[in-house]
């Protein structure tokens, strides 16, 4: 029996990873909260049902120093900055399904369980932990992992702490994950990220710190009674009050998020988790730590982890000490949502790093969206109006020539070419080839020149090409529309076409199904012509 039929499953279960809430969100977490969306928007519009999670990571030290910084409670600090992130989102269009907060007590419940799950298990102890920590990726370092003394992730200052601590043992589960990744090669992608962690598991796995004493701005470790045991199963009395280190703690958000141990119906038809979009900055505590706390327990292991590549400012590594970190209100106030969700999508090869400029976006916005796209739109229903008083014709096919039918061949194949790239998240292959559609209709019409049959009365020719051309871009605001949903929305109401995208029959999808006599409305062009000037 496969995990599936065992657990239910018939939700297509989406996540990104939790922000943290000491800075306010910037283009990398758009980037990444965007394209879940797409697959999000793509999968309920092919039918399937969706959960998708995203939400905000509000424990530990880096949060507290913040707030301390700012002069609020860490509580006081979530709350304003959490609203900064569901502000952008809703300004993005992102479709999330629910949103966490780990300081949420659905949250910290679940955690508190798990916890004692884990130690019921066997698989945690108390120890004492000595190692160099780097307190803004609130890792511990050994000696030998640092460079140059320094933090090996963000090069800074690292401090020799010891502390009473807890600890997962995750060296248990290195020969299990090395094995499982072995037998299943698409677990994580794309493949160079899996290679990274395979090479990280061949080298020998320490055991987790999964408490702290230093910081209190976390989940309290829940009472495991009055002894506890250590590495070798002797006991001992703790020292100190442990709170749960803020990556063991977030990482639980997606089994808390859908009621893992309150509600088994909403679990078990969502998990085994479809994907964890990640960056390729915290992939490791996805594919290596979250699966070892998983097979502890007994729970499914999710399905895929996708590590993204980040986002770089002209070649270079976005920071705000060099002043060259890209705030997406800015993009916005001067191309639209819509076109920095299809920048972002189209710009960068998913999986990759990829660098955005000014320069590039203005390019994509002039030739990609109003000249290919908008000019497509535009004329099309210029066409109509001027040929046929705006209402789309009967193409009859006794006057459909080889030319034609190759037409809505292609567009059909199109649909067709996309689900397996969505599938992989080849993002900007699914554009690509979207955009192979509106290039090969732009030329269909110019080789079929409406304009001159029109001119030599050939109506019922000519009522053909409308047609095709039109349903073209019936399906391309159906493809569209989990990129750009906003303008994909424009051009289904401009096609005359009634009710939302995200409602759509699956009947949709077929050849031929905008109906005739449907009157369209040209309106304004969906990407006006911009002032543009590149330095901003
Ligand atoms: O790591 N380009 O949160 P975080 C592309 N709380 N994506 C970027 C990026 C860039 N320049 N910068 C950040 C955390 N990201 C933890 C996660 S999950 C249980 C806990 C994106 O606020 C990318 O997806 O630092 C990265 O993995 C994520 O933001 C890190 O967000």
């Amino acid at each position: 029996m496969s995990v599936e039929t065992l657990y239910k499953k018939s939700t297509y279960y989406i996540t990104t990873p939790l922000y943290y809430v000491n800075d306010v969100p910037h283009i990398g977490h758009a980037y990444c909260t965007i394209a879940a969306d797409v697959v999000a928007r793509y999968k309920r519009l092919r039918g399937n049902k969706v959960h998708f999670l995203t939400g905000t990571d509000e424990h530990g030290q880096k949060i507290e120093k913040a707030a301390e910084t700012s002069g609020e409670t860490p509580k006081q600090l979530a709350d304003r900055v959490v609203e900064r992130f569901k502000g952008l989102w809703q300004t993005l269009n992102i479709s999330y399904d629910d949103f966490i907060r780990t300081t949420e007590e659905r949250h910290a419940s679940v955690v508190a369980q798990f916890f004692k799950l884990v130690y019921n298990k066997g698989d945690i102890y108390l120890g004492e932990y000595e190692g160099w920590y780097c307190q803004p990726c609130e890792t511990y370092y050994s000696e030998t992992q640092l460079v140059n003394k320094k933090c090996p992730g963000c090069k800074r200052e690292v401090a020799l702490l010891k502390e009473e601590s807890y600890f997962f043992r995750l060296s248990r589960y290195q020969e299990l994950l090395l094995k499982y990744i072995q037998d299943n090669p698409q677990w994580i992608l794309p493949e160079f990220r899996k290679n990274e962690i395979l090479g990280m598991l061949r080298e020998p796995l320490s055991d987790l710190s999964i408490t702290r004493t230093s910081c209190q701005w976390g989940i309290p470790v829940p009472d495991l009674g009055a002894q506890v045991h250590d590495k070798d199963g002797n006991w001992l009395t703790p020292k100190k009050t442990h709170y749960i280190y803020v990556w063991f703690d977030a990482l639980l958000n997606y089994i808390s998020a859908i009621n893992y141990l309150s509600d088994a119906g909403g679990f078990l038809e969502r998990w085994p988790v479809d994907v964890h979009l990640v960056g390729k900055d915290i992939i490791k505590f996805h594919a290596i730590i979250w699966p070892a706390m998983l097979l502890s327990v007994g729970i499914p292991l999710p399905k895929l982890i996708y590590g993204h590549g980040f986002i770089l400012a002209d070649g270079e590594k976005m920071s705000k000490s060099k002043g060259n970190a890209i705030d997406p209100q800015a993009i916005i106030e001067r191309f639209g949502v819509d076109a920095l969700r299809f920048f972002l999508m189209r710009e960068i090869s998913f999986g990759q790093d990829g660098s955005i400029s000014w320069q590039a976006l203005e390019n994509r916005y002039q030739s990609n969206l109003a000249n290919d796209l908008g000019n497509l739109l535009h004329r099309s229903l210029a066409m109509l109006e001027k040929y046929f008083q705006g209402k789309v014709p009967a193409s009859d096919e006794s006057h459909c020539q080889p030319v034609d039918s190759a037409f809505s061949q292609f567009a059909v194949a199109t649909v067709e070419a996309l689900e397996p790239l969505v599938q992989q998240f080849k993002l900007h292959l699914a554009l690509d080839e979207i955009w192979k559609l509106v290039s090969r209709a732009n030329r269909y019409v110019d080789e079929r020149a409406p304009w001159t049959l029109f001119k030599h009365g050939k109506t019922d020719e000519l009522a053909v090409v409308m047609y095709n051309v039109l349903e073209a871009l019936r399906f391309l605001a159906l493809l569209l529309s989990p990129f750009m949903p906003t303008t994909a929305q424009r051009m289904w109401e401009a096609l005359g076409l009634t009710g939302s995208l995200t409602d759509i029959k699956k009947t949709s999808w077929e050849w031929g199904k905008l109906p005739v006599g449907t009157q369209v409305q040209k309106g304004e062009p969906i990407f006006p012509k911009i002032e543009l000037a590149t330095a901003v």
